[in-house]
């Protein structure tokens, strides 16, 4: 799978692209992740301009449509496969493990990343991209959930968890919609808290149904929506 990020701060990834698990998947090569500068197809005016004003008035400056439609189209054309285009903006559809699981199936994803009011609204009619949300939140750009999409992604991605069986049982997973059972490792007590005793018994039937229930608990305590209808669900298709 091939991931472009259109950003301002390139940099701004450095860290997270070096660590750990998705560092492992990077040399296996079961991800390429491209970063682009958008300042690198702005006009050669003396600053590399990439925002404007709004029109019309109103805080903060906006990334001007020809610059982005250059630099997404010339992306593009760097690979013969077609991309998906995504757009970050908290206006997007709310992004979950159902849209993560759709992304994974897919072999080219653009992520164009904003920042300060946003894109020219014309960037969207033209290139047409889907807008994604990480949440009810504002951040002070797209990069952070760019982030929070490569990862939840990437480890989806035949071979990159260590254990195969390792995300099934994950909170929000295909096949377990609920939030994930407590767990727990030696010593058996600690400070008088004891490890549920059916942990320890051997009875592999026993401990499934344990688990089962304290995920029904659980999700009903903590996260009622998720127990409604699937269908009722805004992201479900
Ligand atoms: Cl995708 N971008 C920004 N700037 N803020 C957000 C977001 C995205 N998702 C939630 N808040």
């Amino acid at each position: 799978m091939r991931f472009d990020i259109v950003t301002l701060f390139p940099a701004i990834f450095d860290g997270y692209l070096t660590q750990s698990l998705l560092d492992k998947a990077i040399q296996r090569e079961l991800v390429h992740i491209h970063r682009h500068d958008l300042r690198d197809w702005a006009e050669n005016t003396p600053h590399r301009k990439v925002d404007d004003r709004p029109f019309g008035g109103g805080p903060g400056m906006l990334i001007q449509v020809e610059t982005t439609v250059n630099c997404v189209e010339a992306i593009e054309a760097m690979d013969p496969r077609p991309a998906r285009r995504i757009l970050l903006t908290p206006q997007g559809k709310p992004f979950d493990q159902r849209v993560a699981e759709d992304l994974a199936t897919t072999d080219r994803i653009m992520l164009l990343c904003g920042r300060y009011e946003g894109f020219d609204q014309r960037v969207v009619d033209i290139l047409q991209p889907e807008e994604v949300s990480i949440g009810d939140f504002v951040l002070n750009g797209g990069e952070v959930a760019a982030m929070v999409i490569v990862d939840a992604v990437v480890r989806l991605l035949p071979g990159v968890l260590g254990d195969e069986n390792s995300n099934i049982d994950d909170s929000f997973s295909r096949g377990n919609r609920l939030l994930e059972f407590p767990q727990y490792t030696r010593p058996r007590t600690y400070r008088g808290h004891a490890v549920p005793e059916v942990l320890l018994n051997g009875d592999h039937k026993a401990i499934a149904a344990w688990r089962e229930q304290q995920s029904q608990q659980r999700t009903q305590q903590r996260r009622s929506d998720l127990l409604r209808n699937d269908t009722d669900h805004p992201s479900s298709k």
